[in-house]
């Protein structure tokens, strides 16, 4: 019998860590990036913007690289050609309500030497900032901040405003900048003394529903001199008082490159839980696969730790899907230095498919595997707080990678950057099982723009049988985390024939304006979400 006619029980069927219905799929796109993708944001248009200016190579100082912009729509990559003044390497950034990406920070200097032979700190930080426009697909300078700023976490909050914490100023003693900053469209960029903290390089910050900047636990704090780890706990600082609450250190408190992610925010009561996971001590000594919940809707909010995760991770990602589970990928164990040794590879992976020679030195595309690199996927379920396995990616994603939710409920891989000059230029995107459980329900149409405490109807066919419907927010990322990516449930107040009707929170510190993807469900199932920009009555 010829194999075409093979019957189907004549093979293996896939098994259990095989089966896309039940772990996902992962496949390199056909594409690849120029230049290391350090940085990635959704833009609502449809594209994902990559950059890294001088991307870790000091042989780039003074031409850093352009962006690019990877289109959904046909899988093209171009660049921005547009030269900075400055270099973004390292950066901060979020997008503002009308979609713009806020930029800040970066890398003013490498390799700075305090004595002969002393390189203390390696890097001193960027005072500039820049808006990338997603619609003209250029960048505008923005005001300079007052200090400079290198691996600075920015936040948006409810009006629109910015805050920049943290990050290594600009001229010795590139102390970590205890001040914040807080930007306006209107008004540039001014110190803010209501939020004055020291806080580690890459705070993970998350603002809560009640208007609190949540510090969680996680940083990316190479140099913690003059400050111990203990000087970090976990806090919330009331934007109105100016006084931070603190929580303590999570239970496994030594969390550099780890990640974590606000929760699914879902009605009624909208409750407020940070997801922490991975991460290790500097180096990437001691990486670690516990897992921890801190619920602060209660009155003392404290770490509980939950099932670990199979693989312990120093660098990974965390990313929100639309059926609330969160998908956790890359990282390694083991030393945070790689040595791209032959003898350490297990085999060179297939280098990507013919396309633009790429246009940085070094080692580009295709790079072999670190057996340290964790390929295998975790998915949590927060229903039962249980991890699953789920597909292998093909390629590692290590230091300088990212992830990020795409509109078609897939997840896109970037970047990795195991050393100076060696940079992973594939992009992989994950297919989640519920795009292989059935038919998924449509959005046909749903409007542009959305009212905070309103209630608005988007047309559906399957109307009947959407269950569920959330907001995501289009969120930027970097250094394994994203401050403002986000789930916000929707209450489904009417279904008619062939329409929704949905209730959109009053809260914007619960729902910040802005661009999210419109998801409706059926068991799980998510709809392709179209934008839909979400405004306070007044803005
Ligand atoms: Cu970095």
């Amino acid at each position: 019998m010829a194999s075409a006619e093979m019957p189907a029980g004549a093979m293996p069927g896939p098994g259990p860590m095989t089966d896309p219905a039940k772990v996902g799929r992962w496949e390199v796109a056909p594409n690849q990036f120029r230049n290391l993708p350090v940085h990635t944001a959704l833009l609502h248009t449809g594209k994902v913007l990559a950059f890294g200016g001088t991307g870790n190579d000091p042989a780039n100082f003074g031409h850093p690289r352009p962006a690019e912009l990877f289109s959904l729509a046909d899988g093209s990559i171009r660049s921005v050609d547009q030269p900075l003044a400055g270099d973004v390497f390292c950066s901060g950034h979020t997008l503002l309500a009308d979609g713009r990406l806020l930029v800040a920070g970066g890398t003013y200097k490498y390799d700075n030497t305090l004595a002969a032979g002393v390189s203390f700190p390696p890097f001193s930080g960027l005072r500039q900032s820049y808006l990338f426009d997603p619609v003209a697909e250029r960048w505008v300078r923005s005001p300079d901040m007052a200090d400079g700023r290198w691996y600075p976490s920015l936040i948006q909050l409810a009006d629109d405003s910015v805050l920049a914490f943290a990050g290594l100023t600009e001229n010795f003693p590139w102390v970590i900048e205890s001040r914040a900053e807080r930007f306006e469209l209107a008004g540039g960029w001014r110190r803010d003394p209501s939020a004055v903290k020291w806080l580690p390089l890459y705070p993970r910050l998350h603002l809560t529903p009640e208007g609190e900047v949540f510090y969680a636990g996680s940083y990316n704090t190479h140099y913690i001199f003059p400050f111990s780890l203990n000087s970090f706990p976990t806090a919330s600082l009331d934007l109105k008082s100016g006084d931070w609450r603190t929580f303590g250190l999570p239970n496994v408190a030594k969390r550099e490159e780890g990640t974590t992610v606000m929760m699914a925010l879902t009605p009624p009561d909208y409750r407020a839980r940070v997801l922490l996971t991975g991460g290790g001590s500097p180096g990437g000594k001691d990486p670690t696969a516990a897992t921890e919940i801190i619920d602060l809707s209660v009155g003392s909010p404290h770490w509980r730790s939950v099932m670990p995760m199979a693989n312990a991770r120093y660098y990974c990602y965390a990313v929100m899907l639309p059926n609330e589970h969160v998908l956790v990928l890359g990282g390694k164990k083991g030393e945070r230095r790689m040595v791209m040794d032959p003898k350490s590879m297990t085999g060179a992976q297939p280098s990507g498919p013919a396309g633009p020679m790429p246009a940085m030195g070094g080692a580009q595309g295709g790079l072999p595997h670190d057996p340290n690199a964790i390929l295998d996927c975790e998915l949590f379920h927060p229903e039962d707080e249980e991890w699953q396995t789920v597909a292998p990616m093909t390629v590692n994603r290590v230091y300088h990678s990212g992830a990020l939710l795409l509109p078609d409920g897939r997840v896109l891989a970037t970047g990795s950057n195991p050393m100076r000059g060696t940079n992973e230029t594939r992009l992989e995107i994950y297919s989640p099982a519920y795009l292989f459980k059935g038919t998924r329900p449509v959005i046909a149409e749903a409007p542009s723009e959305v009212l905070h405490g309103q209630s608005f109807k988007f047309a559906s066919p399957d109307a009947a049988r959407i269950d569920q419907v959330a907001l995501l927010r289009a969120s930027s990322t970097t250094h394994c985390f994203s401050t403002e990516q986000r789930y916000v449930g929707l209450t489904i107040l009417e279904k008619s024939d062939g329409e929704v009707t949905v209730d959109v929170p009053k809260n914007p510190n619960l729902l910040p304006p802005g661009y999210y993807m419109l998801f409706a469900l059926t068991g799980g199932v998510p709809s392709v979400a179209p934008f839909v920009r979400v405004r306070t009555a007044c803005d």
